[in-house]
């Protein structure tokens, strides 16, 4: 999977170095380029916005700028089966469902806005020209698209083969309406909370079966509404 972000702060994604994402882009599992937008600004002083016509508030990312980081985007990915995010509060929730939908893509191209947006005549041209969506990782905003960003990339990571050593993507797919059953390890007795005793027990079915139970228990409690 190879995913290229179009960003004005290539320096916020140091974070996805690290860990499981940082080892899988080691190993050549995913590929994740950043490209910053302001390379591809037309004028001198490097400008990538500009005041917004009709007036108000705030900066308006120009159009011919993110059109052009666009491209050599499309470029490097040129080829692969791609989908084109614009990271916005205006777009589509992200889902796990969307998650495991955008892992089976080759290339995602990523765009992180700024400031009040990006001049609507880019999101259109790339709308039109491409498979393009607009995705909201949650009902809140933020001061850029970076930190969105970096969750779909670490979400949909999951789903890439060789990302996760275990098959701990798969157990989740079974339970896509269930929150997870409680984890213990050691040491079996902590500050006098015991660990359940079936899980000591060997007894697989009746392990499974205590895991399923608490698993749904803890959904009816924490989370009645993703039940079906
Ligand atoms: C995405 C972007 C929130 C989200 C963002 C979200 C940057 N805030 N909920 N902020 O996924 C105007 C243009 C605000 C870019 C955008």
């Amino acid at each position: 999977m190879q995913f290229h972000v179009l960003t004005l702060f290539p320096e916020m994604f140091v974070p996805l170095e690290t860990s499981i994402i940082g080892r899988a882009r080691k190993n050549n599992v995913i590929q994740i380029q950043l490209t910053n937008i302001r390379d591809f600004s037309c004028d001198k002083h490097k400008k990538v916005d500009d005041t917004p016509y009709g007036g108000g508030a705030g900066m308006v990312m120009r159009a011919d700028v993110v059109y052009n980081a666009y491209q050599y985007a499309n470029k490097q990915t040129e080829g692969k089966d791609k989908k084109v995010i614009y990271l916005s509060p205006q777009g589509k929730k992200l889902t796990q469902q969307k998650v495991v939908e955008l892992s089976k893509k080759e290339a995602l191209i990523l765009i992180c806005g700024h400031y009040e947006g990006i001049d609507q005549r880019a999101i259109d041209i790339m709308q039109e020209e491409t498979d393009f969506e607009e995705i909201s990782i949650g009902d809140y905003v933020l001061t850029g698209g970076e930190l969105p960003a970096m969750v779909v990339i670490d979400a949909v990571s999951r789903y890439v083969e060789g990302v996760l050593t275990e098959d701990s993507t798969k157990e989740e797919s079974f339970a896509q309406n269930q929150l997870e059953y409680p984890q213990y390890t050691r040491p079996e007795e902590f500050m006098g909370h015991k660990v359940p005793e079936v899980l000591l027990s060997g007894h697989h079915e009746n392990i499974r079966k205590w895991r399923e139970e608490k698993a749904l228990a803890i959904t009816k409690l924490k989370r009645p509404d993703i039940l079906k």
